[in-house]
């Protein structure tokens, strides 16, 4: 295999690349590599570099806001397989971005990436370059793949700020993007709050707007965005405005860390992706928390249409997750109505669910039917025989 990864920024010479076409060519090389390990197009992101300005995406209405926040963030990253230039450009979005007193740290995480993609070396030799202030960098490396899951949890625990501010590896930060985030748990600390993530175009890496809009899920228990009519936006406010929201993608959020950890952070027992987020906002919303989004807080996140790492051998990892969340908050009808729409999850063996279970009870939860019928709606079954 190629290491391409190495990629050094000072001699980067934009001129000196060619055309992805010519498949033997460095750029060509450069361009499979990256859709083979990364997904998305890493050669276009090696030109871009390691900074670049962003166009402002936030309502015009937001610049008239006024924060304060007094709370610090340590900003969680875990990866596992990422690729240089864009995690670079990440770490100075944040550097740059980020008002010196609310930054408290970034914990960057490798969740036992493969040996041939390990950056570490490199990120330190750039970061000793581009002088990253290194008492507000704490890497740490696991001597085990765990997923992002477990990782996320490893990676809280080692974090010591005032508020956590989780974040997929591939993102930027748009200007005063955290402080609508920490203004709004600093005035409810049982708020998790969700900025909005832009989209970054994972073939040209252009930065595009996205909308305004809540999170939720189906019935398969994937995650969805839930839109707004548009005559809410009628009201001019509504583009500032927090705004509860289900549930959550699970990418970016911001949450006090000591309630992180009095809530019971994320389920162990849960696999490399998918389900976590899901759970998360049940258990929020059914034990005394809640999610608003802060529209006024970007972020942008590359989609990618499919993963380009493993999980375990042929398992679904969404599946046992999914199935996991189902025993521990359903109501019977409700397990029921999750099996009609995934034959496999009945099927399925979950593991051991006793702490979930006992979390559940110690924090004094809510029966699920309270969420359907006071925060979602939109779950309830078409029809009623449908239970
Ligand atoms: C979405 C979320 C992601 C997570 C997931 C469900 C957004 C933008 N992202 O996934 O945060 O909630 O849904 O589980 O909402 N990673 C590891 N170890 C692994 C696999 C992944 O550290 O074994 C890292 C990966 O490098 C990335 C993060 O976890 O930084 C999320 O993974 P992804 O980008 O592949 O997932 P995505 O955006 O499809
Ligand atoms: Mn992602």
């Amino acid at each position: 295999m190629e290491k391409w990864h190495s990629y050094d920024f000072k001699s980067c010479n934009v001129s000196e690349f060619g055309s992805p076409e010519d498949k033997d060519s460095v750029e060509g090389r450069r361009y499979a590599f990256g859709n083979q390990h990364f997904s998305f197009n890493v050669l276009v992101s090696d030109r871009i570099g390691p900074k670049r300005e962003l166009p402002t995406m936030a309502h015009e209405k937001c610049a008239s806001l006024t924060y304060n926040p007094k709370l610090s963030a340590s900003i969680i990253i875990v990866y596992h397989n990422e690729a240089f230039s864009v995690l670079v450009r990440m770490i100075n979005s944040l550097f740059d971005r980020t008002p010196a007193h609310l930054l408290h740290e970034i914990v960057l995480y490798d969740d036992a990436t493969e040996d041939d993609l390990v950056i570490e070396k490199h990120l330190r030799r750039y970061a000793a370059l581009a002088g990253w202030n290194q008492n507000k960098l704490k890497t740490v490396h696991a001597q085990q793949r765990e997923g992002l899951i477990r990782s996320k949890v490893f990676a809280a625990r080692e974090a010591t700020g005032d508020v956590l501010i989780f974040m997929d590896s591939h993102s930027e930060v748009t200007n005063n993007w955290i402080e609508p985030l920490l203004q709004a748990i600093q005035d409810n600390p049982n708020q998790v709050v969700l900025p909005i993530i832009d989209v970054i175009n994972g073939s040209n890496f252009e930065y595009g707007k996205a909308m305004v809009a809540k999170a939720g899920f189906n019935w398969r228990l994937f995650f969805e965005w839930e839109y707004f009519p548009w005559s809410y936006f009628d009201d001019e406010e509504n583009h500032v405005r927090l705004f509860e929201s289900p549930a959550m993608s699970g990418g970016f959020l911001a949450v006090q860390k000591k309630f992180f950890h009095e809530i019971g952070e994320y389920d162990l027992g849960m696999e490399i992706w998918g389900g976590e987020n899901i759970e998360f906002a049940i258990r929020l919303w059914l034990c005394g928390g809640k999610i608003v989004v802060a529209p006024c807080s970007r972020i942008g996140h590359i989609f990618r249409v499919k993963r380009p790492y493993t999980g375990i051998e042929g398992k679904d990892t969404h599946l046992h997750n999914s199935v996991r969340l189902a025993k521990v908050w359903f109501d019977d009808k409700y397990i029921k109505h999750y099996y009609a729409h995934d034959s496999r999850a009945a099927r399925h063996d979950p593991g051991d669910l006793k702490e979930r279970l006992e979390l559940k009870k110690n924090l004094n939860c809510k029966p699920f039917e309270w969420y359907v019928e006071n925060v979602y709606p939109k779950l309830k079954p078409a029809r009623h025989s449908e239970l």
